[in-house]
C-alpha cells in the first residue's frame, strides 16, 4: 500500500485506524502539536495561503502534489516507504538476519535516544526560523521558507509516530518533551549544539540549509540502514524531502554570490556594500560558521557510542551497500588525533570511527557545494575562491574542541585566535550589515537587491507566480 488515507483525521499510510489505542495516543498528541505550531512555528503567516507541495503517497515518482495551503492545515502525517517484505540486517553483529519489526529490549535506550535526537533536530530548526518570513527577499524564498517549516514538522511526526508506537509510556513522554524544549532557551534548550544557534538573516538560513540539513542527510542515510525495519523505512522517505532543503541552502548561496558579483563587475574597486550587496569575504564567514557548526553535529572522532550503534545494527554507514565488507571488524581508522598539543596518527578500530567515517562522507558532499558556489565566480570573471573550512576549525564537539585552530587546521595559539577571528567568524558588524538588507519584497517576481533571481520557480510555475497570498 503507497496510498495515503487522507480521509482520517492523521493522514497515514500505516493503517492506523486498526490500532485504536495508538491512534488515540497520537490524535492526543496532534492538537499540542498544533499548539506548538502555532507559538513557535511561524505564527504570523498562519492565515495565509502558500503554494506548498504535500505528500499524497511514497511512490518515488508523483509522490508530490501542489496546491495552496494554510501552513496549520498542511495534512502532516505519517508515512513510511511500504514493507517490501523481509529485509536482512545489513552491518554489524547481527549481520545477516532478519531485520527487526520490534525494538529488541537490550537496545531498547539507545535506540530510543538516537530516535529522540532526530527528532529534536526537526522541530528546533522551525523554532530557529521563524521570524525570517518577515524579512524574505521575494515572494518564491518565502514560499520555500514555509516548505521547509512544514516539512520539518511532519518529520517530527514520523519520529513521535516511532516512539508512540514502539516504546510505550515513556515514548509518549519524550514525544511530549519534543513540544515543551526550546531552541537557545537556556533552562530548555534543544539537544544538539547548532540547533540552539540563532538564525536571524537570510544568509545565515541558506547556510543552516546548506550544511545543517545537509548532516540530515546523512544522519537519515545512516539511519535507513537500520536493523530496526520501521525506522529505516520512516527515514528513507524523509530523505526525499530533505533534498528540496538543501536545494534551497544550495541555489540560495548562489544566487546571493551571483548577484556579488555582478555588483563587482559594474562597479569595479568600489566597495559593495555601497551597492547593497553582500561582500564575498563576508558570506566566506558566516560559510566558516556554520560549516564549523554542523561539523560538530557528528559527534566525537572517536566515540564508543558509534561503536555500539553500528555494532547493535541501530546505524550503520551512508550507503552501506557500497562497502565491500559490513563488520568493521579488526579494521583501523588512521586518523590524526590531538594529544598534548600536538597532531599525532593513530590507528583507530573502524567501529569507533564510524561518526568521523560519516564526516567523512559528509565533507565530500559540502565540498561539492563549495566548487558549485565557485562557478559562479569564474562565470562572472571574479578571482576569490569560497573555502570549506578544515574539520579541526572552530570545534566544539570532540577531538579539537577547546583548542584553536585557523580554517586551514593548523594550530594556532589563544591570542592569534583572538586576533583573528574576526577574519574567519561572522563580526557583530557583519551581522549589523546583512541584518539592515533583511526587507521583505512581497511584489510577485521582484526580488531584493541582495539576491539574484533563480532560474526557475517552483513546480514549473513561473518566478513571478504570486508563492504566497498575503
Ligand atoms: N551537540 O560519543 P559522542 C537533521 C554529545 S540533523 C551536543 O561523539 P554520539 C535536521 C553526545 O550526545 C540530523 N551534544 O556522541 C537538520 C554524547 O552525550 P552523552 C540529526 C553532542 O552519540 C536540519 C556526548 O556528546 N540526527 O535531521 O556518537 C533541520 C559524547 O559524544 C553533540 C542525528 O543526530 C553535539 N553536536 O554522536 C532539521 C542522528 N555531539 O552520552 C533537521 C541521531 C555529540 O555524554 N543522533 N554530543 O550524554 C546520533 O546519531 C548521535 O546522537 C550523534 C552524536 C551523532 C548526534
Ligand atoms: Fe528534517
Ligand atoms: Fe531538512
Amino acid at each position: 500500500m503507497t496510498g495515503i488515507d487522507y480521509s482520517q483525521k492523521i493522514p497515514n499510510n500505516v493503517d492506523l485506524a486498526s490500532d485504536k489505542k495508538l491512534q488515540r495516543a497520537l490524535e492526543r498528541w496532534q492538537p499540542d502539536y498544533i499548539e506548538w505550531w502555532k507559538e513557535a512555528g511561524p505564527t504570523d503567516f498562519n492565515t495565509k495561503d502558500v503554494y506548498l507541495r504535500t505528500a499524497i503517497s511514497v511512490d518515488r515518482d508523483g509522490w508530490a502534489q501542489f496546491g495552496y495551503v494554510k501552513m496549520p492545515d498542511y495534512r502532516w502525517g505519517i508515512f513510511l516507504t511500504p514493507y517490501e517484505g523481509e529485509r536482512k540486517i545489513g552491518f554489524g553483529d547481527h549481520f545477516g538476519e532478519d531485520a527487526w519489526m520490534q525494538v529488541p529490549g537490550e537496545y531498547r535506550n539507545w535506540l530510543r535516544r538516537l530516535i529522540v535526537t532526530q527528532a529534536d533536530t526537526e522541530p528546533a530548526s522551525v523554532e530557529q526560523q521563524r521570524l525570517l518570513a518577515h524579512t524574505a527577499p521575494s515572494l518564491y524564498d518565502m514560499r520555500n521558507l514555509f516548505q521547509v517549516n512544514v516539512e520539518e514538522g511532519r518529520h517530527l511526526w514520523a519520529m513521535v509516530y516511532l516512539l508512540h508506537t514502539y516504546f510505550g509510556k515513556d515514548g509518549r513522554e519524550e514525544a511530549s518533551e519534543l513540544l515543551d524544549r526550546r531552541s537557545g532557551n537556556p533552562d530548555h534548550p534543544r539537544i544538539l549544539t547548532t540547533f540552539n544557534e540563532p538564525c536571524e538573516d537570510w544568509l545565515a538560513f541558506f547556510c543552516f540549509t546548506m550544511f545543517t540539513d545537509r548532516d540530515g542527510k546523512f544522519q537519515l542515510l545512516s539511519l535507513a540502514e537500520s536493523a530496526f525495519d520501521p525506522l529505516a523505512r520512516t527515514c528513507r522517505f524523509m530523505l526525499t524531502e530533505e533534498a528540496h532543503h538543501m536545494f534551497v541552502g544550495q541555489t540560495g548561496m548562489a544566487r546571493i554570490i551571483k548577484r556579488t558579483c555582478e555588483v563587482m563587475n559594474e562597479h569595479p574597486d568600489e566597495d559593495v556594500q555601497k551597492y547593497g550587496a553582500i561582500p564575498l569575504e563576508l558570506i566566506q564567514r558566516y560559510i566558516y560558521f556554520w560549516a564549523s557548526s554542523s561539523l560538530d553535529l557528528f559527534g566525537a572522532e572517536v566515540s564508543s557510542n558509534s561503536a555500539n550503534f553500528f555494532s547493535s545494527g541501530l546505524k550503520g554507514r551512508a550507503y552501506e551497500d557500497k562497502y565491500e565488507e559490513h563488520l568493521a571488524q579488526d579494521q583501523f581508522y588512521v586518523m590524526e588525533r590531538w594529544k598534548d598539543g600536538a597532531l599525532v596518527n593513530e590507528e583507530v578500530p573502524m567501529r569507533n570511527a564510524m561518526n568521523e567515517v560519516l564526516r567523512d562522507a559528509y565533507i565530500k558532499d559540502s565540498e561539492k557545494g563549495i566548487e558549485y558556489w565557485n562557478r559562479e565566480c569564474e562565470k562572472a570573471d571574479v578571482e576569490f575562491r569560497f573555502e570549506y573550512p578544515h574539520r579541526r576549525f572552530h570545534r566544539t564537539i570532540g577531538e579539537f574542541a577547546g583548542s584553536f585552530f585557523d580554517p586551514e587546521g593548523v594550530a594556532i595559539d589563544e591570542a592569534t585566535w583572538n586576533t583573528r577571528q574576526s577574519e574567519w567568524l561572522p563580526t557583530e558588524a557583519d551581522k549589523a550589515y546583512v541584518k539592515s538588507l533583511m526587507q521583505k519584497v512581497t511584489e510577485p517576481g521582484r526580488f531584493a537587491g541582495w539576491i539574484a533571481p533563480p532560474l526557475r520557480g517552483i513546480n514549473s510555475q513561473p518566478i513571478e507566480f504570486e508563492y504566497v497570498r498575503l
